[in-house]
């Protein structure tokens, strides 16, 4: 009887343990976790998170930030996810013979002491099925993923292309025929 008890025991605890980093995420609080809230990954930090609305709703929009780890084994990016889109795709912008293309990354290689930038005409994140409560100067939440499972969330800047055009976000070179 009590070693029965002892294994069920020790059997809860190592299921509680494990889904401790999960059950942790916060839903509602991302202005209060800034960068270096309890649930980011050791040593990864996202800074300078920023979504742009589409120009023309229906369209996609694009979430810029820096990503950068402090410390441990090299981690990969492997999925970004922001509150209030459907959907969001991680691309990279080649440019070969003066032609520039988009194509969508599956992940991002991070490295201890190195930051990785995602901005207009290079790596961005295109988002799909923007809501429209998402409002330009309000904050949603940016979630990257990485290939360990670890996750960090950060508030992001939501705004609007601001008279730029389009220039920085050429969608003819998106095969649309993928999305
Ligand atoms: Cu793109």
């Amino acid at each position: 009887m009590r070693t029965l008890a002892i294994i069920g025991l020790s059997a809860l605890a190592f299921t509680v343990s494990a889904c401790g980093q999960k059950a942790a995420e916060p839903t509602g609080q991302a202005s209060e976790a800034a960068v270096s809230g309890p649930e980011s990954a050791p040593g990864v930090v996202v800074t300078d998170a920023m979504i742009r609305l589409p120009a023309v709703p229906g369209s996609p929009g694009a979430a810029y930030f820096t990503v950068s780890q402090g410390s441990g084994a090299p981690r990969k990016l492997v999925s970004v996810y922001v509150e209030g889109t459907g959907r969001a795709e991680m691309h990279e912008t080649v440019t070969t013979g003066g032609v520039s293309k988009m194509q969508q990354v599956k992940d991002v290689p991070l490295e201890a002491g190195k930051s990785v930038q995602f901005k207009p005409g290079g790596m961005h994140v295109m988002l799909f099925d923007v809501e429209d409560t998402l409002k330009a100067g309000t904050n949603s939440e940016l979630t990257v993923t990485l290939d360990n499972g670890d996750k960090v969330s950060v508030p992001a800047r939501v705004e609007t292309l601001a008279g730029s055009g389009m220039a920085d976000h050429d969608m003819s070179g998106h095969d649309m025929s993928k999305m």
